[in-house]
């Protein structure tokens, strides 16, 4: 066996170890949701065939060729039975790519396909696409929602880029047909959007981000809503804002919708995110909020602060003190999955039910949005439970 050949041996070996490694809940309650102790996916879970060239006569010294630096924030769907994510994966180059990677557990043992999803390439100036929302929706097809930038043409600083949403359906995750660019008049960037698995009115529901700029949601005052009639030419004519950016929140900066909605008997559930500004930049965290199924833009509840926050070893990455969702499963027991990326860098998952994340949503008190308040509302809590505790003893 040649020198490259050991290597090959040794390093599949460590990659079909961390395979079927199992995963186990973390020590830690709320009793909200479980954290589970393994990221789902990582730079690791990338197949060996996609980074090396495995021949040893082209590759004497069994390097890496073409390198993964990160896997993360990715769409999820139940499909045949199969738990699949569609992840976000970055090359050693900074360009994102989508890749399938499927396991018959929630939680662990998750397995790329061969080949990273190949978009139909439309747009020469398309340079990076990410963040794929999965909606499986009553129209019979799978959409893909995910964001497609590129410089921008008009500023001459070389990072300035345009953000926009693009979309692609499938029924099998393998063939995805790409129709145009989502068009929203009148916002000049989006990103974080994602398509209502159900017609509202008739019509196409989007959940949109209007921004003013490419890191900047600037005017943009949260997360919109909008309608439109035809998806193979989608265009949203109006945008009414949803969830609202709020001084002195972990949305102030801003926020972005995440998972597509779960349909609940006491409205739809989001699991969005939040960004605030800190000395150290940006803190991105995971929250919840409901609207109605008869008027789903119109909030019915927000509960206080962060569902998930960055913890631990989630705190640091490539973009540090950041945790993001951009997918979730409801499975048929009720039980639901977060797939949830920390730090723009691995994949874990949270587990928890359907029936606790309505009772999270729908009695965690609403942000009062000031100190004071936020003390006479934590001293009623606590003079309840000592009443309680007075009387049971
Ligand atoms: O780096 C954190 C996140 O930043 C962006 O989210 P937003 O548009 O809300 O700022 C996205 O690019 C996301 O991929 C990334 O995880």
């Amino acid at each position: 066996m040649s020198a490259s050949e050991l290597a090959y041996a040794q390093e599949n070996a460590r990659y079909q170890a961390l395979l079927t490694q199992v995963n186990h809940p973390a020590d830690t309650y709320n009793g909200i949701y479980t954290r589970w102790k393994n990221p789902v996916l990582t730079r690791e879970h990338a197949p060996l065939i996609w980074r090396y060239d495995l021949n040893p006569e082209t590759n004497p010294n069994f390097m890496e060729r073409l390198g993964v630096n990160a896997v993360f924030n990715a769409g999820a769907i139940k499909l045949n039975g199969k738990y699949c994510l569609v992840a976000r994966v970055e090359g050693n180059d900074r360009k994102s790519f989508f890749a399938v990677a499927e396991s018959s557990s929630p939680v662990d043992g998750f397995r790329f396909r061969d080949y990273p999803i190949r978009l139909p390439d439309l747009c020469p100036e398309e340079t990076n696409v990410y963040d794929m929302r999965l909606t499986q929706h009553e129209d019979g097809w799978i959409y893909g929602v995910f964001c497609s930038e590129r410089k921008d043409p008009d500023n001459p600083d070389l990072s300035a880029a345009v953000a926009e949403a693009g979309i692609v359906r499938t029924k099998d995750l393998e063939t995805w047909e790409r129709l145009p660019n989502l068009v929203t008049k009148e916002s000049p960037q989006q990103r974080n959007v994602c398509l209502l698995p159900e017609f509202v009115d008739g019509k196409y529901a989007f959940y949109t981000r209007p921004m003013d700029g490419f890191i900047d949601t600037g005017s943009g005052g949260g997360i919109g809503f909008g309608l439109c009639d035809d998806i193979t030419h989608a265009v949203i004519d109006h945008e009414r804002i949803t969830s609202r950016r709020k001084y002195h929140t972990i949305t102030e900066a801003k926020n972005g919708a995440g998972a597509v909605p779960i349909k609940t008997a006491a409205g739809w559930l989001h699991i969005a995110h939040g960004v605030r500004n800190t000395a150290a930049g940006l803190r991105y965290v995971v929250y919840v909020f409901m609207t109605a199924l008869d008027d789903p833009a119109r909030i019915i509840a927000e509960p206080s602060g962060f569902l998930i926050a960055p913890r631990e070893n989630e705190r640091s990455g490539d973009v540090d003190n950041v945790v993001f969702t951009n997918g979730a499963i409801l499975d048929n027991d009720g039980v639901l999955y977060i797939y949830y990326a920390s730090s723009d860098t691995r994949l874990h998952v949270a587990s928890t039910t359907v029936n606790q994340m309505v009772d999270y949503v729908c009695n965690t008190p609403a942000d009062p949005l000031r100190s004071a308040d936020c003390v006479k509302q934590r001293c009623e809590l606590i003079d309840r439970n000592l009443a309680y505790l007075r009387r049971k003893n």
